[in-house]
């Protein structure tokens, strides 16, 4: 037996309703058995196309399937419930994210990642789990969900973009007046980077780290993500609305 943790979202027709109706229909799946959700949070959306306001839950599940199998479970759940995929990140009826599986790490395969990526700096996840299991510990962070969840709601906010191509910089000015409460800097050379672990250091370009960066990963607030030029704006915002900013 494994203990789940799924998160589950939607904005579409009737949240609370298709929530419940998921939460049952898994039950009734062989090897999983479904122990208890949060409470409905309204979230703001994140995205640029993702529609009006988010209804997000947690779930905690037992489960004797493996990582992959419990994934295709929910993909077909979410299909039961009308899903549909012609917009990423778009409108949605149900969304259900296995967050975490045990306290295994999987990373190597294409379409599943555990721990979640995004689960340990979003709120509308971290809300929701804080409610269930406040002292469980991301085992790759190494930090428990109450300790994620503090971290994002420092004020000011402090987010660090390493810029190393010296492109994001007056991207950086305009984000600054839309997010009064972080404090965005470009970080180019090793003496800029802060010390501590507070807020985060953000990369938006894949390929090659320098040598004096490549430590920096083992951070815990490092958020690795890799976008075509024209998207970094966009990424970098539902990024900071994500914090909750
Ligand atoms: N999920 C998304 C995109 N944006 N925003 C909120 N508030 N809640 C979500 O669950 C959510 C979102 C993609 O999965
Ligand atoms: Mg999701
Ligand atoms: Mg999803």
């Amino acid at each position: 037996m494994t203990t789940c943790l799924i998160g589950l979202g939607g904005n579409l027709g009737n949240v609370p309703q298709t929530i419940v109706g998921a939460m049952q229909s898994l039950s009734q799946r062989p090897g999983v058995q479904v122990e208890r959700w949060s409470s409905f949070y309204q979230t703001a959306p994140v995205g640029a196309a993702a529609g009006s306001e988010f209804t997000n839950a947690a779930a905690q599940l037992q489960t004797t399937l493996s990582a992959r199998d419990l994934l295709s479970c929910l993909l077909a759940i979410e299909n039961e419930f009308g899903r549909e995929r012609d917009v990423v990140w778009g409108p949605r009826t149900l969304d259900l994210d296995l967050l975490f599986f045990g306290n295994d790490v999987i990373d190597d395969l294409p379409v599943l990642r555990v721990p979640h990526s995004g689960c340990w700096y979003r709120r509308f996840v971290l809300d929701p789990l804080f409610e269930l299991v406040p002292d469980f510990v991301h085992p790759r962070k190494q930090q428990s969900i109450a300790e994620l969840r503090r971290r994002i709601l420092v004020r000011p906010f402090r987010v660090e973009v390493l810029d190393l191509a010296r492109s994001v910089k007056s991207a950086l000015r305009t984000l600054q007046t839309m997010f009064p409460d972080a404090e965005l800097r470009a970080i180019r050379q090793p003496d800029e980077v802060s010390q501590d672990d507070q807020g985060l250091l953000i990369r938006l370009d894949s390929g090659p780290l320098p040598p004096w960066a490549a430590p920096l990963k083992l951070r815990i607030g490092w958020l690795d993500v890799s976008v075509r030029m024209g998207d970094r704006r966009q990424k970098l915002i539902n990024i900071l609305r994500s914090v909750g900013l």
